[in-house]
């Protein structure tokens, strides 16, 4: 590890495409130091140190310059890159973009931001090879921007069209915080690598309801074991009794459907922990322990169709110690002739 010197705060610390040029941004600088990778090597071969602290060798400051850009705004934060041979940097406190050649060092160009850039980014910009058409300016104060909502207000941001010689602002737009290191892509490099929905004979999770017929509920001591499967639009079993006091619940859900965009969800009242949003094809678990008697609802919570308030269902929870058997069926809202025995209710439901 070594040190080099830094004027003054650094807090963006930005490497160009071909690896070769380091760019410090001292946020309280007013001018940006850019370091040659070169140059480091052959000065640390060199021992070319001015001193260390703490025991790490501080490089002297020339020994591992490129060079300075002079004069490029107020408070560099962070730089990203065109693949042109351009630099593109942020400027908080005189709240401006900068574009810089990364060779002669000379700006370039200068485009305002509305208020107070932070992050910027280019998509692919800080890889060896950006996608250098568009920059979005992050920026961290908005006031006097929107529609005054209190102490808080929206953030804002910019489009730019860098394509040409100078930038041009195409968009401006209100966002959600000041996002930092936002990464875009062009929508090839997502589109045909992206998976529709998990092939249920794929599921191998050794409690999958591949069917409402694998349906069940069974009792390991006092953990309980509700093998369910979701599908537009019930939940199976969607009615369940026997569940005691002292029980732990586990629901397995199967989201049974094989088509895109159909994500089920699971919830039941009363559980601390989180909610599932369980994916085609995909059995995700979700603990569940009754602290009390009573019947206790459950439901999909993840808008699935103009059905989906039809996704739910019921669990009872009697006393420790009660004799009512451990039963399940469903679609069935009425009393059931005696408690159905598991593997009646499997039945039964896959008769459904
Ligand atoms: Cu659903």
């Amino acid at each position: 590890v070594y040190m080099i010197p830094c004027p003054k705060s650094p807090h963006g610390c930005d490497v160009d495409p071909s690896g070769e040029y380091i760019v410090g941004s001292g946020k309280l600088a007013a001018l940006i130091p850019v370091f040659s990778f070169d140059k480091i090597q052959k000065a640390i071969a060199a021992k070319d140190f001015e001193g260390n602290y703490e025991g790490i060798p501080v490089i002297k400051y020339e020994s591992a310059l490129h060079g300075e850009v002079q004069k490029p705004g107020l408070g560099p934060l962070h730089t990203e890159f065109d693949g042109r041979g351009n630099a593109y940097t942020s400027m908080f406190v005189s709240s401006e973009i900068v574009k810089w050649s990364i060779k002669d060092l000379k700006v370039l160009d200068r485009a305002p931001t509305y208020y107070s850039v932070g992050h910027l980014m280019i998509p692919g910009g800080d890889s060896k090879k950006p996608n250098g058409k568009y920059l979005v300016a992050y920026n961290k104060i908005t006031k006097d921007r929107y529609l005054p909502t209190g102490p808080e207000l929206s953030q804002s941001a910019q489009l730019y069209d860098i394509s040409g010689d100078k930038m041009q602002m195409i968009l401006d737009y209100p966002t959600i915080g000041e996002p930092h290191y936002a990464q875009a892509a062009p929508a090839d490099v997502v589109k045909g690598r992206s998976l529709k929905f998990f092939k249920l004979e794929e599921n191998h999770h050794p409690r999958v309801a591949k069917g409402e017929s694998e349906a069940k509920v069974v009792r390991e001591g006092n953990k309980v074991h509700v093998y369910m499967t979701a599908i537009r639009s019930h939940l199976t079993p969607d009615n369940i009794e026997g569940i005691r006091m002292g029980d732990e619940v586990y629901f397995h859900v199967t989201n049974i459907e094989q088509d895109w965009d159909v994500p089920h969800g699971f919830a039941i009242k009363g559980a601390l922990n989180a909610e599932l949003l369980i994916m085609p094809g995909e059995t995700t678990t979700l603990k569940w322990v009754p602290d009390r008697v009573g019947m206790f609802p459950m439901y999909c919570t993840d808008f699935c169709s103009a059905l989906h308030q039809e996704m739910s269902g019921y669990v009872r929870v009697s006393p420790a110690g009660s004799n009512v058997p451990l039963s399940f069926h469903t679609g069935k809202t009425g009393p059931q002739n005696g408690a159905a025995k598991p593997a009646a209710a499997a039945a039964d439901s896959a008769n459904k």
